[in-house]
């Protein structure tokens, strides 16, 4: 069971109330495709992913991006309530999308390092702690139904 303290919540909350998802998105799965170039094998109808400049200027990169990070926002607004959020999703990336779990981890890593360069000065010690804890948790609650 994972807690969270307030301000753990409060860190969490006020970071993403800044947060772009469509252009946060879009950078945090374009630059998987870029660092962990294996990943791209999940995209093959994404269309041209044959440079860095190809995959940032993909639209359905952009889309994707989006529809990631919009999704990870489900976690933001249900802290307390993570495994259930994503328990359908959970399903859906083992069985249908057939997404090794370590790719979660993956993602998560790199929001962490797109969110330090957007927003810098927001991202203290105790911030970068509770968001790499939530990205953890949301890593760990979509591996949940893999078997
Ligand atoms: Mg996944 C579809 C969320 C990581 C590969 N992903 C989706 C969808 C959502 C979502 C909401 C649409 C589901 C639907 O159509 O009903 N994904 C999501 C989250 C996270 C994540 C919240 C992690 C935070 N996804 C992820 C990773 C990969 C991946 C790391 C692969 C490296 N997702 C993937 C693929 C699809 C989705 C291949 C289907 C894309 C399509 O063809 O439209």
């Amino acid at each position: 069971m994972v807690h969270w303290t307030a301000e753990e919540k409060q860190l969490i909350a006020s970071l993403w109330g800044k947060v772009n998802v469509e252009e946060c998105g879009a950078e945090a799965l374009a630059r998987l495709l870029i660092v962990y170039p294996w990943t791209q094998r999940f995209f093959s109808s994404f269309g041209n992913l044959s440079s860095p400049t190809a995959i940032i200027g993909n639209p359905k990169v952009r889309a994707h991006g989006k529809k990631v990070l919009t999704s990870f926002g489900e976690a933001v607004k249900n802290l307390d309530n993570i495994k259930a959020t994503y328990s359908k999703l959970s399903e859906l990336h083992c069985e249908k999308l057939h997404v090794d779990p370590e790719n979660f981890r993956l993602l998560g890593d790199i929001l962490i390092i797109v969110l330090a360069s957007h927003f810098a000065k927001d991202f203290t010690p105790a911030c970068q702690f509770a968001w790499q804890k939530l990205v953890g948790v949301v890593a760990h609650a979509l591996a949940r139904k893999y078997h």
